[in-house]
């Protein structure tokens, strides 16, 4: 049986860590020091937990580790190995971080220069019995990549990220990006082993599915599964070869054997790729996006049986489910949707990043939680961004078993790259082991070539500074089809975000492919998302602060302010304070101080995203919408929803509204016109499996409170259908659009619409009432009265927290950003406060006209 021996850091084995040339501005107490290291994990984590490191999330602590990427470091471990009776043995690393050198006993193995590969050596000669030492070699990132661009020439490289990240086949954002810290690491950061695999392993197992009968409930599956062996020094060898069978047993979830098969490997010639076994699944069990159906996930066995020995077991879960990408010419050009299992499924997603600058650092609990803070914000995809990592597949198996569709990007992000013979021998095998690896889960329901890469070219002035020079175009258009083709061709390729058709087409045509809406966050007023009629979007995102706890923490000193430097120093958005400013002098008035500040950039954060949501899932020829960005990877002034503390920004709330399977919205009749002068729509959004039949009280207000008209709306929503009414008569007939507004409401759902943004509406100054109750052991419902108006009404959990003394993610509310009309009362619900601390609870509101109102009666500005 194919033994493992695990190199992993534990009890039973210790790695140790040194700088073998300490880069300027090394501490002194790195030189000669011997430290134990951790693997699979990150030269930082290490540093800082040997106090060589001050934490570089808060203040500017980040800009003092610079030395760590320029210097060279070596690990070591000393391995205990008894001989296991002369079978081939490989020394196995499923990932090092980048330029490596590894031996075994003074013995050069070989070298790495790509972070996303695995490697294996074969070491059956080279090992001895008792202690072996094996030494992993990290050069500095910095010089390797200068080295190569001496070779290849300047690519151009898209501001603001000065260091040179094409040039190495590393994740991108480790050097820094718009929304995240520049620490280029280095270490083993995935895991090793030593592995016993004598003449033969399973290497990947990979599931084709196809189905006969109906795409929504099919007759048959035959899932046909190639089984990649890897026959090492023993390929070649017929007598081996001969002598081998591969054996698979699929059992459906209920545990219920549906498939048990047998293989002979052919002999002549054996090959890497050699079994191929049909299993057939009657009446399969679909497996559905989240909210239109399950996630049965069958178990899949595979063995190899060596002249009737077994010699290696692989298990994994797989799904049964049918996937495309609907390109249908239509009068407006071609549409661009997925469809599982037959069904239209119109997309809410999130983009991904690296939740933390140091993957190995989320923890189970961490991802458990920013998955489920996916699924509850309404999404129904996840997009991995293309200047990370590949997804490892505890993230996958999270997905799978959620129902949540990945759009996983190939690893090129924002840039020109080299396609010298190497690189693109790196990034074919690359692609391989990736597609090999994700290719049995069913979430992964699109492999696309890169992101902004085919823009930069045609958009960016690329071409001006290449002259003729090739730029990436041979990655996205032949080496990584192919592999999509070859190695999972049931799963959808598209050659790049945005796209729309062809490298001669300006991909951000709105009539095919997905665009990426940035003009809006970058130049203009959020209202402007309603200038856009595209088929799909795969971004849009506007920024603000994180959660004030997490901003508190990250910048303990000064004003939370801009003009604070440190505070301005989690700000890596290009023009990114200019923007916030712009956009909340669109609305509101000037902020008084920061807690104005920070209330004011989160709003209108989830202002931009709401309208933009709503705006463009009302619209029958757009497909899907994915937000820039779900996650942070530390405190940053971000397009994140939620911070890198866990903690919900208000735009989550507004998130999780606007992509509810079921959408009331009230959204201008034309495109173009942001505050619906030229009239309104009603309009009914049913993502939902069942029809959905509404009556819909649709009243114009007076800001006063005044019902000016009022009209009743039935509406009949089918199942993935759009019903809209435009609004006539009294109720759309408005006199004064600086006093006046429309609200609909029906089914517990609400849409306002404003003519005018907030600070040229004649609110009257907000009053609001509160009071608190204790209704459980944790629990308190804070109450709100409205005396006046009241906007986007906010109860802040985390202040609440602190305010008591406890951590800030112990405190959590239900709702957020409720508008809410003079004579209602409404609730929100707050988890994590003892009775003792809502007795002494002071609560605070706030809202638009900016006001914070505080529990004992008294209203504050
Ligand atoms: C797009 C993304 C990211 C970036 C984001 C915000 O360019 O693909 O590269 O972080 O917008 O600028």
């Amino acid at each position: 049986m194919n033994q493992h021996l695990s190199l992993d850091s534990g009890p039973n084995l210790t790695w140790t860590l040194r700088c073998l040339e300490p880069a300027p501005g090394s501490p002194a107490a790195v030189v000669d020091r011997v430290m134990p290291a951790t693997v699979p994990g990150h030269i930082h984590t290490d540093l800082l937990r040997e106090g060589l490191l001050v934490d570089p999330c808060v203040g500017d602590g980040e800009s003092a580790q610079d030395w760590v990427g320029r210097s060279r470091w070596q690990y070591s471990c000393d391995v205990e190995y008894r001989p296991n009776g002369g079978e081939a043995t490989d020394l196995a690393f499923d990932g090092l971080d980048t330029f490596a050198t590894v031996e075994l006993n003074g013995r050069l193995l070989g070298r790495s220069d790509d972070q996303h590969l695995a490697h294996r050596w074969d070491v059956s000669d080279l090992l001895v019995p008792g202690v072996n030492r094996i030494t992993v070699t990290f050069d500095s990132a910095f010089e390797a990549a200068a080295a190569l661009e001496e070779e290849v020439g300047p690519l151009p490289r898209p501001d603001p990220y000065r260091d040179p990240y094409p040039f190495v086949r590393k994740m991108a954002c480790n050097f820094g990006w718009d929304w995240g810290p520049r620490l280029p690491s280095v270490g083993i950061w995935r895991p090793a082993r030593l592995h016993a695999r004598g003449s033969a392993r399973i290497a990947g197992v990979r599931p084709v599915t196809s189905f006969v009968g109906t795409a929504h409930a099919p007759a048959s599956a035959v899932v046909d599964l190639h089984v990649d062996l890897d026959l090492g020094a023993a390929s070649g060898s017929s007598a081996v070869a001969s002598g081998l069978v591969v054996r698979a047993v699929l059992r459906d979830p209920a545990g219920g054997v549906v498939a048990d098969r047998e293989l002979q490997v052919p002999a002549d010639p054996p090959s890497v790729d050699a079994a191929v076994i049909a299993l057939t699944v009657a009446s399969p069990e679909l497996w559905w996006p989240v909210g239109l159906g399950g996630q049965p996930l069958y178990s899949l066995e595979t063995s190899l049986i060596e002249a009737g020995r077994l010699i290696a077991t692989d298990r994994r879960r797989i799904g049964m489910r049918h996937v495309e990408v609907d390109e249908t010419p239509d009068e407006r050009g071609v549409s661009w949707a997925l469809r599982v299992n037959g069904r239209r499924v119109r997309v809410r997603g999130y983009n991904w990043i690296p939740d933390l600058p140091f993957p190995n650092d989320v923890s189970a609990e961490r991802l458990t939680e920013r998955l489920d803070q996916a699924v509850a914000g309404g999404a129904n995809l996840l997009r991995v961004w293309g200047g990370g990592h590949f997804a490892f597949d505890d993230f996958l198996d999270g997905c799978d078993e959620r129902g949540l569709l990945v759009w996983h990007d190939f690893l090129f992000a924002c840039a020109a790259y080299s396609e010298d013979e190497h690189t693109v021998a790196s990034v074919r095998a690359e692609a391989e082991q990736a597609v090999t690896r994700m290719s049995s889960h069913p979430s992964v329901v699109l492999w696309c070539g890169g992101n902004e890469c085919v823009w930069g070219w045609q958009d960016w002035g690329w071409q001006d500074t290449l002259q003729g020079r090739p730029w990436g175009a041979k990655y996205y258009t032949e080496v990584l089809p192919e592999v999509v083709g070859r190695l999972a061709p049931t799963t959808p390729y598209l050659p790049n975000s945005p796209w729309s058709g062809g490298l001669d087409h300006d991909p951000e045509d709105q009539t095919t492919g997905p665009v990426h809406i940035w003009d809006v966050w970058n130049k203009v007023d959020w209202t402007h998302y309603r200038d856009w009629d595209p088929r799909f979007v795969s971004e849009m995102g506007w920024c603000a602060p994180p959660t004030f706890a997490t901003l508190r923490r990250a910048v303990p000193e000064g004003e939370l302010l801009p003009g604070n430097p440190r505070l301005e120093h989690h700000m890596r958005a290009f023009n990114g304070m200019e923007n916030l400013a712009r956009g909340i002098d669109a609305h509101f008035d000037a902020p008084v101080d920061g807690d104005d500040w920070i209330y004011l950039t989160q709003v209108n954060q989830a202002r931009a995203m709401r309208a933009g949501v709503e705006w463009l899932r009302s619209r029958e020829g757009c497909d899907g919408v994915i937000i820039w960005q779900l996650n942070d990877c530390w405190p940053a002034l971000s397009w994140a929803a939620v911070d890198v503390d866990g903690l919900l920004k208000p735009a989550w709330y507004a998130l999780r509204d606007a992509f509810a399977d079921r959408l009331l919205t009230l959204q201008p009749a034309t495109v173009g016109d942001e505050w619906g002068r030229q009239g309104v729509e009603l309009v009914a959004v049913n993502d939902g499996p069942r029809p959905w039949l509404l009556d819909v009280v649709v009243r114009r207000m007076s800001v006063d409170g005044r019902e000016l008209a009022r009209a009743e709306v039935a509406l009949e929503t089918a199942p993935d259908g759009t019903c809209r009414v435009r609004l006539e008569g009294a109720v759309a007939a408005v006199g004064d659009p600086r006093t006046e507004f429309l609200v609909a409401d029906a089914d517990g759902l609400r849409s306002v619409w404003f003519f005018r943004p907030d600070r040229e509406v004649a609110a009257p100054r907000p009053t609001m009432e509160t009071s608190v109750s204790v209704v459980g052991d944790s629990t308190a419902v804070v109450s709100v009265s409205a005396v006046t108006l009241l906007r986007d009404v906010s109860f802040f959990p985390d202040r609440a927290a602190l305010a008591a003394g406890l951590p800030a993610r112990s405190v959590s509310v239900d709702r957020m950003l409720l508008t809410v009309l003079p004579g209602e009362t409404t609730e929100f619900r707050v988890e994590g406060l003892s009775p003792e601390a809502v007795a002494a609870l002071r609560i605070e509101l706030t809202c638009s006209p900016l006001l914070r109102a505080v529990g004992d009666g008294r209203n504050e500005r």
